[in-house]
């Protein structure tokens, strides 16, 4: 049996049926694919499933090796750290929706983002800010809503913006941002851009329509955009199995759409660049979109307002997947491994995220909460620009 089908059957009746996975790539290979695949059947020494030999992870120096590992800890640092402030004395409100399980993924296609790409996803938003290079502190200082947070203390938890690195946010209307990641795909190709635009959602998300007529433009016009659906099995309280109809699994979907598609083992960082880099080369050079579904695990409720979270799946589902399929202990030992990381440097790593996420904790509690003045500033452009629209309060129409 393939390693992600026993990772599956382990999760017991709540969870997606078993995926073959060989024999779904080998239904969704590409011309890409088959290349890399044809390469590593004739190396010695890699196997197709191996995909530390993948052409886009060999190039990886230990140095870049390192600094994925250090971003996971970082992420996951900061987000205990925010969740300890939010339970400490009620001065941190909203949502929060941790990350915590799924690092590797925001991680892994962050990794891979040239000048001319984009990212946009749903609420659960930490990871990606931090993964395109956001500091803790404006993110720790837009959860607990002050003037010098991201989006100036406006947007919360579910909101991290960084126009500048080419993050789109941070959307809280399930599927909301699908269309918005087809537009950035869109404006890359009007203005005749090499790039991609990667487009995150949650598994409870496939089934809005907007996502769908998405898909339809995105084959239809030929856009470069990836959709990466961050698959954890549950969306709230629900389990995938309860929520959709699917033959094998999720990205199967994107046939209909006539659209290449490929399941990805989350756990596996390598796994997670490797098949990424081909969607997104794919989107880059031919203008076509893919849909990949990247399996992974959230280890909190799906925000800290879902106090019942061991009720609709079991302890021991929880406890399986931090003991055997942490992707951050997972990543730390494969370069251990390779010499890449000792047991010290990973240690030293450690302490420094801990003590960056206590420092941006500090400079949160002191910041200045926004002003009453700054309210309505940034929500209308034409406000902000006092244009004659914005004087006679007619923003869209003028007759
Ligand atoms: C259109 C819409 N319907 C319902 C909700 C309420 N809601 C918020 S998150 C969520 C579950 C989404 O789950 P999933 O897409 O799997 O993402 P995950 O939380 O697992 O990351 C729902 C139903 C919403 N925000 N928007
Ligand atoms: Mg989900």
């Amino acid at each position: 049996m393939h390693i992600r089908s026993l990772f599956l059957s382990d999760l017991g009746q709540n969870t997606p049926a078993a995926l073959d996975l060989p024999r779904l790539a080998e239904a969704a290979m590409s011309a890409l694919e088959k290349s890399f695949a044809m390469e590593t059947a004739n190396s010695p020494n890699h196997s197709p499933l191996n995909f530390a030999g993948s052409p886009i992870n060999k190039t990886l120096s230990a140095e870049e090796k390192l600094e994925t590992f250090r971003q996971m800890v970082r992420i996951r640092r900061f987000e205990q750290a925010a969740l300890k402030n939010y339970q400490k004395d009620g001065t941190m409100g909203g949502f929060l929706h941790l990350y915590i399980g799924q690092e590797s993924v925001a991680v892994g296609a962050a990794s891979l983002m040239g000048d001319h790409d984009h990212m946009i996803t749903a609420y659960r938003c930490h990871a990606h800010a931090l993964a395109v290079g956001m500091n803790m502190n404006e993110c720790m200082a837009e959860l607990y809503g002050k003037a010098t947070g991201c989006s100036k203390g406006k947007g919360g938890s579910m909101h991290f913006f960084a126009p500048d690195k080419n993050f789109w946010g941070g959307h809280g209307i399930v599927a909301g941002q699908t269309p918005l990641g087809l537009g950035l795909g869109y404006g890359l190709k009007y203005k005749g851009l090499e790039g991609c635009a990667l487009c995150f959602l949650g598994d409870g998300a496939i089934n809005q329509g907007a996502f769908h007529e998405s898909l339809n433009i995105a084959a239809l016009f030929g856009i470069p955009v990836v959709y990466i659906i961050e698959n954890n099995g549950y969306s709230m309280g629900t389990s995938q199995k309860r929520s959709s109809a699917y033959k094998d699994c999720l990205a199967q979907r994107s046939e209909a759409y006539d659209m290449d598609w490929d399941v990805v083992n989350g756990e596996d960082f390598y796994e997670v660049r490797a098949k990424t880099h081909i969607a997104m080369e794919r989107a880059r050079k031919e203008h076509k979109p893919t849909i990949l579904e990247i399996m992974t695990y959230r280890y909190y409720g799906h925000s800290v307002a879902d106090a019942n979270h061991k009720k609709y799946r079991s302890p021991e589902e929880i406890a399986d997947y931090k003991k055997n399929h942490d992707p951050i202990n997972l990543w730390r030992a494969k370069l251990i491994e390779e010499g890449v990381l000792t047991e010290e440097s990973a240690k030293t790593i450690d302490t420094e995220a801990k003590q960056e996420a206590t420092a941006s904790t500090q400079f949160a509690e002191e910041s200045p909460a926004p002003t009453i003045e700054d309210i309505t500033n940034d929500v209308y452009w034409e406000t902000d620009n006092n244009t004659e629209a914005s004087q006679i309060g007619r923003h869209f129409f003028n007759d």
